[in-house]
């Protein structure tokens, strides 16, 4: 197939999903075309086998806001037509399941059938979607679509309980390269963690994009509350509104030395496998990639209980959920694990175990190909129709 993908190419969970996306499908023999403003951070070194066509938005005076939207249905009815695209796939509804709308319809004047899919990420339905002004926009841009996917039960339930979609809504949970994502042998695991740590030490990460839905203050102060009852280190991966203000909380506690922010990466999967625990203290979360993402590094994640984090992380099991900004309960878990090696790893070869067996690529790419093959089968209905 020859597939158009969508997505905001900044650093954030939707843009990895379909930057990963477009790897396994390219993997897979498929053409990729990835469109968007600038490439995707996680595409760099894989620019042989998938293409990336730049949207450029000329800034004209007059136009105090640059209409990118207009500027990616242009360049997405180019590019399926030069290409032949057989499809579009969209992450995250606003703009881009609109721009996606507008270009099926440019195209439609040329008798070309271009159908699109919309995937639900989290914010584009929990955040942006509620928001009055855009809300009618985005439920527009669902019902509109060839097919939706959401990325949990949850994100399907909560999209059909706060905007009545006429649209069906299939679950495509987020997925893991488990050959990419895996643990460390020993050697390279105690090479990469001498970086940030001293011998018997233990190591805490976070990743995110340092939103304050993400709650990076509560990181930093659990992690505090940690390095009180024994040595250890936070990683900080990502970047974010939210950074200073969490560098400000690590100063003013005085653990500056031990809290290493390490801003934006692009192979977090190289830093990933080196820490014992991921903290993801999140206000909401609709499914918490980095989790997974850590999981399959064999290491568990301290959570919160939200959203659709319950459906990847079995407290107790392969992780540790409480609720929203309980600090210290997250903090005792930590230690509590750390003081119990023997159960510490149990919990992380149960977190590798569930990535494999439920969310590797490999199990979950073919559901979206599946998913691609039924929306080309109706629409070609449709189009004889
Ligand atoms: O929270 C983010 O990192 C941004 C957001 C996005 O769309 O870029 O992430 C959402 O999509 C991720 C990938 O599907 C999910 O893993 C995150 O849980 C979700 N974030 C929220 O729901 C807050």
């Amino acid at each position: 197939m020859k597939i158009g993908i969508t997505c905001y190419p900044t650093y954030g969970g939707s843009g990895v999903v379909a930057t990963e996306l477009g790897i396994e499908l390219a993997a897979a023999g498929h053409q990729v075309h990835f469109i968007a403003y600038s490439q995707p951070f996680r595409l760099r070194g894989r620019e042989q086998d998938i293409a990336f066509h730049e949207v450029p938005v000329s800034n004209y005076p007059l136009f105090e806001y640059p209409p990118y939207d207009l500027a990616l249905a242009t360049r997405m009815a180019e590019v399926a037509a030069y290409y032949e695209l057989d499809l579009l796939h969209v992450h995250y509804a606003i703009p881009h399941s609109i721009s996606a709308y507008l270009a099926r319809q440019m195209l439609l004047r040329q008798n070309r059938r271009l159908p699109f899919i919309t995937t639900l990420h989290g914010t584009d339905i929990t955040l942006v979607g509620l928001d009055h002004s855009y809300l009618p926009i985005t439920r527009f841009g669902i019902d509109e679509s060839d097919g939706v996917t959401a990325i949990s039960n949850y994100l399907r339930d909560k999209t059909i309980q706060e905007f009545h979609p006429q649209q069906s809504i299939q679950v495509i949970p987020n997925f893991v390269n488990c050959d990419v994502y895996m643990p460390l042998d020993e050697a390279a695991r105690a090479a990469g963690r001498a970086r940030y740590a001293e011998p018997g030490e233990k190591i805490l990460v976070h990743l995110s994009n340092f939103r304050p839905v993400k709650r990076t203050a509560d990181v930093v102060r659990i992690f505090s509350r940690v390095a009180k009852e024994l040595p250890a280190r936070l990683l900080m991966i990502g970047d974010g509104p939210d950074r200073s203000a969490s560098e400000w909380i690590a100063h003013r506690k005085g653990i500056q030395d031990r809290v290493h922010f390490l801003g934006k990466q692009s192979s977090v999967s190289e830093i990933l496998p080196l820490a014992d625990l991921l903290l993801m203290p999140s206000e909401l979360e609709s499914f918490g990639l980095a989790a997974l993402e850590a999981m399959a590094c064999r290491v568990p994640t301290i959570a919160t209980h939200v959203g659709g984090v319950p459906e990847l992380i079995e407290d107790g099991v392969n992780g540790r959920l409480f609720p929203v900004g309980d600090i210290e309960g997250m903090a005792a878990a930590a230690v509590e694990l750390f003081r119990d090696p023997g159960r510490l790893q149990a919990m992380a070869e149960a977190a590798r175990r569930t990535a494999q067996t439920r969310f590797c690529a490999s199990k979950i790419i073919p559901l979206y190909e599946r998913f691609y093959e039924e929306i080309l089968s109706g629409s070609a209905v449709a189009s004889l129709q």
